[in-house]
């Protein structure tokens, strides 16, 4: 068995079953060996961005890493974008780069980089396996090393001879430390304040934005008056009708600033102290007031069903019965097609179960006051504010959940730097509904010019915030890359199309043509 051989099947013991690809020459016998080793579900993606933004939202449905396969330091380096959402949504990911042969590395050759380079800011762990009789171990390690905590980028950098040369077998599955818990003192902490009468929020992030969690925390609020927040980028939340109310800290400064204004206690459940997006003239950075009291009472690494259920046990909170989203009846919006309309339509229509990948970016500001009523789903968005992750992202969310109907809602913008994992989707026969929101422009950046101050911009100005000369044709684009497409310019078109990609399998693009 070659060095390969034993690294696939190293990962396969360790319950890492689908890889995302981009290979090249010096990755060649890890494509090889995925023929000679049955199991491993290898997906292809045309440029390395859809390939790291897979295995990113791969990771958050299936709460198990992907594997990438990434070329050299260049491949690495296409593909760093989603590795830092993914890593901002704390996704576990196992990156396997391959690099030179140890005697070839010291040429200076086209591609010879410095690969641990490009990795250390995107990865929690980087190793370079020196031979290939370690490179079993070192990918055991590699999968622990994601797993552990909430989720880590792990990337094991694989020279060629490392694969090609004899190896002694595959390593078994090695088990990360189990989960931290939360300290006595913050709870003890958390409690007091609670019992103060003084106004608690508890902003919450990560696991606890999922059940069991997001009961116990319900729980806690209706039966203590804490306030439940969550953070305002986050990797996955349960929503819609039936689950737990947990609004979200709003993304414009001053509606941050407002719905933080009466805090006196903010307690941090997995969740980040709430600083907002981008600096702003005169405005603060920290979204809640001077006076306010932080306390941490677990990292998003930590156990934090424990730390809800240690709470709501001293607070008596176990029986209360939580404050849950009424599930709403909603009709699909009529007449003129606008942001808000599709919005509407979108909740409205919204299978139970379903997987709503958001990059829709200015044009989604509706759309959690429409889905807070929708039925059951899952909510994904970028987490790491890097965009051009939304159509990779419902391509790993695809793979993860097979039996799930995926709803990506997608800006013309974003949609263009990625837009290649279309063609996956139909490659692998994806059930994704895109919904491309077709504005012909950098609509939000528009309004940020304003937020920086720049109440006139020029005409070049402008010039750069604008995408419609030429106009995008996504209907051609999706079809060019074998995904049906339709366009709609009214809300009523709009809704036989959704209601008709939702009823058939595989992927299918509808481009909502906004004003
Ligand atoms: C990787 C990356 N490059 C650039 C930006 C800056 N940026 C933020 S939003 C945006 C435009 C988004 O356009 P679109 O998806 O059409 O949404 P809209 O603004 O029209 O709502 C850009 C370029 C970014 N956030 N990330």
């Amino acid at each position: 068995m070659n060095g390969a051989e034993s690294l696939v099947r190293t990962l396969l013991a360790s319950n890492v079953e689908v890889c995302f690809t981009n290979p090249g020459t010096s990755e060649m016998h890890f494509v090889a060996a995925l023929d000679t080793v049955p199991g491993m579900r290898c997906v292809l993606g045309l440029f390395e961005g859809v390939v790291t933004g897979a295995a990113d939202g791969y990771a958050r449905m299936a709460d198990r890493p992907a594997a990438t396969l990434l070329h050299l330091g260049p491949g690495l380096a296409n593909g760093l974008a989603n590795l830092h959402n993914a890593r901002k949504a704390r996704s576990p990911v196992v990156n396997i780069v391959g690099e030179h042969a140890m005697h070839h590395r010291g040429y200076e050759t086209p591609l010879a980089s410095d690969v641990e380079g490009f990795a250390r800011p995107v990865s929690h762990w980087v190793h370079t396996s020196p031979d290939s009789r370690s490179l079993a171990g070192d990918a055991a390690e590699a999968v622990r090393q994601a797993r552990s905590g909430a989720g880590k980028i792990a990337t094991l950098i694989l020279p060629a001879d490392t694969a090609w040369n004899e190896a002694d077998g595959p390593a078994p599955m090695r088990e990360p430390a189990p989960r931290a818990r939360a300290d006595s003192r913050a709870i003890a902490q958390a409690i007091a304040a609670i019992r103060s009468g003084r106004r608690v929020t508890l902003m919450m992030s990560g696991r606890a934005l999922r059940e069991p969690c997001l009961t116990l925390a319900g729980r806690i609020a209706a039966a203590t008056g804490v306030r439940l927040l969550s953070q305002q980028s986050n990797a996955r939340v349960e929503r819609g009708g039936g689950r737990i109310v947990v609004p979200r800290v709003p993304y414009p400064v001053d509606q941050a600033l407002s719905a933080l204004a009466d805090v006196d206690v903010l307690l941090l459940l997995g969740a980040n102290p709430p600083a907002s997006f981008f600096a702003y003239p005169g405005k603060p950075s920290m979204m809640t007031p001077p006076n306010c009291e932080t306390i941490r009472i677990a990292e998003a690494d930590d156990d934090l069903e424990h730390a809800l259920r240690w709470l709501a046990d001293e607070l008596g909170a176990t029986n209360a019965a939580p404050l849950v989203n009424d599930a709403i009846c909603m009709t699909p919006a009529a007449g003129a097609l606008t942001a808000e309309a599709v919005m509407q339509s979108v909740a409205a229509m919204l299978p139970a179960n379903a997987i709503l990948c958001d990059e829709s970016v200015s044009s989604g500001r509706s759309l959690f006051r429409y889905t807070d009523g929708s039925a059951p789903h899952d909510y994904l968005q970028l987490t790491g504010g890097a965009i051009g992750e939304g159509l990779p992202m419902a391509t790993g969310a695809a793979i993860a959940c097979p039996d799930r109907k995926v709803v990506s809602l997608e800006g013309d913008g974003s949609g263009m730097y990625t837009l290649q994992a279309l063609w996956t989707q139909a490659r692998e026969r994806l059930d994704v509904v895109t919904v491309v929101l077709a504005n012909r422009g950098y609509r939000i950046l528009q309004g940020e010019l304003k937020g920086v101050g720049i109440d006139k911009p020029g005409e070049r100005a402008q010039r750069m915030l604008a995408i419609e000369d030429p106009v995008l044709d996504w209907t051609a684009l999706a079809r060019g890359m074998g995904v049906e497409a339709a366009a709609a310019d009214t809300a009523e078109r709009f809704n036989d199309l959704f209601g008709a990609a939702l009823r058939r399998p595989g992927p299918f693009l509808i481009e909502a043509r906004l004003p």
